[in-house]
């Protein structure tokens, strides 16, 4: 990985805000450390942001050896978006438009799900992430995420659980646990809802929740009096769990365990360490991994690596700040993604540990191959496939299974 440090030599030519004017460059006087050549990545950057640290982007391109099959065991998915595994092996699967259904390993069996509560499926609302309790082999109960629509016609991200029927067609026994408020009301009310649903080792439920988009509500992404672009920590009952990772105050949410996020749809536990990973689209440019610790902000809308979808750059245009913490990793330009998980199965050893990423905008699964916390290479898998990789899983088996907004169930295995 010697090469990883590698730097050109151009230092007149910088890529300026190329996403607003196609492929256009501009000549600059400034002198900066041109980034790596030897990442799957080969457009320039959208801005010519300069990384906190070597190796925070652009990673140097490794390829899996393993023989690998990819393979659709379904095609009949309507707009897949969390998937989670059952203690018996299968896979539990939402769909946006309020359904959810059970699939074995090899895709023979689909149980179909009903009795959700009514969601919201415009834009980036719908039914969204899922996961099975801990002890769901006994006690059956789940827990998932979901736009809802409240009586001003404002949106807020509702985390509810249930029990599934002992006949796995419905589930029952639907009660909202907490609400990331504020509802809102304007122009992005349907964007950026976060979500993911990540249980931590005493049982609790991390959520992730996005900051609704619009520039007049984005800001609360910083706002402890918010629930918005937040990492909230509640028991299953949705109370707070008390962490005192901010100030007690009564303008703090005791729930927040991390601020400053935009739209992290990306969350998981990272089994060697116990550290909760996250993963949020950007601006453009600027998508992200986080390690989330208690009590950090993580930037947004303050700092970030991207710039405005219009094109020009966001606030102040800084990347850097102190009390503010800095991305392990980002991408510029974008590959947005979405749901992530670590490959923790002894089946492929050389993906051990690795972080595997759903990209959408990317169109393939992202593979970051990690050393001490710290990314130290990137591998783009099946781009050929034209996909926009929602969310993925390692199941029992040892395979990775991915789902697709086109609705289709990839296994990807060892050959
Ligand atoms: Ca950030």
């Amino acid at each position: 990985m010697s090469s990883r440090l590698k730097l050109l030599t151009v230092a007149t030519v910088l890529y300026v805000f190329a996403g607003c004017g196609g492929n256009s460059t501009s000549q600059s006087n400034n002198t900066v450390d041109s980034l790596p050549a030897n990442s799957p990545e080969t457009k320039p950057p959208v801005a010519d942001y300069k990384p906190a640290f070597p190796g925070q982007t652009r990673a140097p391109e490794v390829k899996t050896q393993t023989p690998i099959s990819i393979t659709v065991i379904d095609t009949t998915l309507r707009h897949p978006w969390g998937i989670c595994n059952l203690p018996d092996g299968r896979l539990l699967i939402t769909e946006k438009f309020g359904t959810a259904r059970i699939e074995s390993l090899d895709g023979k069996s689909v149980k179909k799900i009903t009795g959700f509560p009514k969601v919201i499926p415009n834009g980036q609302g719908g039914l969204l992430d899922i996961n099975a309790d801990p002890n769901f082999a006994t006690n059956r109960t789940i827990y998932f995420d979901y736009s809802e629509l409240q009586p001003d016609s404002s949106a807020v991200l509702a985390v509810a659980k249930a029990t599934l029927s002992k006949d796995e067609t419905k589930i029952e026994n639907v009660k909202v646990i907490y609400r990331a408020t504020p509802a809102y009301k304007g122009l992005g009310r349907y964007l950026q809802y976060g979500s993911r649903i990540v249980f931590d080792k005493d049982g609790n439920l991390f959520v992730s929740t996005g900051e609704r988009s619009d520039d007049s509500v984005r800001v609360q992404a910083q706002w402890l009096s918010s629930s918005l672009g937040k990492i909230i920590h509640i028991t299953t009952d949705g109370k707070p769990v008390h962490d005192a990772s901010f100030p007690d105050s009564t303008n703090v949410k005791p729930e927040i365990y991390a601020s400053g996020l935009r739209s992290p749809e990306g969350l998981v536990m990272n089994p060697q360490t116990g550290e909760l990973w996250e993963a949020e689209f950007g601006p453009k440019g600027g998508d992200e991994v986080n390690i989330i610790h208690a009590g950090k902000n993580y930037g947004w809308p303050v700092i970030t690596y991207g710039i405005e979808y219009r094109g020009v750059p966001v606030g102040d245009s800084i990347q850097q700040k102190a009390g503010m913490e800095q991305p392990i990793y980002y991408w510029s330009p974008s590959v947005s993604p979405s749901g992530i998980e670590f490959y923790n199965s002894d089946t492929i050893p050389e993906w051990k540990g690795n972080l595997f990423l759903g990209c959408l905008s990317g169109s393939h699964i992202d593979r970051l191959v990690i050393k001490d916390n710290k990314v130290v290479g990137e591998e783009w898998l099946f781009g050929d496939k034209g996909e926009r990789f929602r969310a993925l899983r390692t199941a029992k088996n040892g395979a990775l299974y991915a789902i697709t907004d086109a609705g289709k169930l990839y296994k990807i295995a060892k050959q």
